[in-house]
């Protein structure tokens, strides 16, 4: 059974995903995070919000360590991506390495802009100061070397074995659903029965659910 296929039906709901791209400090942290949540159907790390060309890890110049979901809007919405985004860090920290760390929100659409004016608005309030995240509109993201991508997964070479089958490339492990909540997982959000409890609800096929959800319990780690 390959990834992409048991998947298909996650994506075509019916509905439209939407894009929301971030940066919160180191960029491994925040993937895991964001991956453990339910209606989030794709991360990636990457580089933005910068204009030197081709960043990579090494060569940044003036981009930031970024994190890009796509997630279903009928499941959860831009705002509470917005709250688990500014309840996770301190966005007015002293930056000690130029802008590869800075607190910054991209909006993609002018819906996106007016929904972060909100949410800003409220964390204020509760921070009693003035939030100093960076907002600009999104303009490109250029996502990262492969070792980066479900970083704390790649720790777990025992695990990847067992998925081997499931994901014959590099790419089809960064873009998948499980692979995310995977991520999540052993970075310690969530537990194993709340994986399993998402698992039972996804919008696939019963055979690749039970597949699924018997890998996932099985795992060797
Ligand atoms: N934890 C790393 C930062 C890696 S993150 C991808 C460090 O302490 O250098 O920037």
């Amino acid at each position: 059974m390959d990834i992409e296929t048991i998947e298909k039906g996650l994506y075509q709901n019916g509905g439209q995903l939407e894009l929301a791209t971030f940066g919160m400090g180191c960029f491994w942290g925040p993937e895991a995070r964001f991956g453990s949540l339910p209606g989030v159907i794709r991360t990636r790390v990457g580089f933005a919000g910068g204009h030197t060309a081709s960043p990579t890890y090494r060569e940044i110049g003036d981009h930031t360590e970024t994190v890009q979901i796509e997630f279903d809007p009928s499941i959860i919405s831009y705002t509470e991506v917005l709250k688990e985004f500014w309840q996770n860090h301190y966005p007015n920290r002293d930056n000690y390495k130029g802008r590869q760390y800075i607190s910054l929100l991209h909006y993609h659409t002018e819906q996106q802009h007016r929904l972060i004016a909100e949410a800003k608005k409220e964390m204020e309030g509760q921070l009693r100061e003035t939030v100093e995240t960076e907002i600009s509109p999104f303009t490109e993201f250029t996502t990262a070397e492969e070792r980066h991508q479900k970083y704390y997964l790649k720790r777990y070479p025992k695990a990847l074995e067992q998925l081997s089958g499931l994901y014959q490339d590099q790419e089809l492990l960064r873009d998948s659903t499980f692979a995310a909540r995977l991520n999540g997982f052993v970075k310690g959000y969530g537990t194993k029965k709340g994986v399993i409890e998402e698992l039972e609800k996804w919008n696939i096929g019963r055979a690749e659910k039970l597949f699924l959800i018997d890998l996932f319990s099985k795992m060797k780690w």
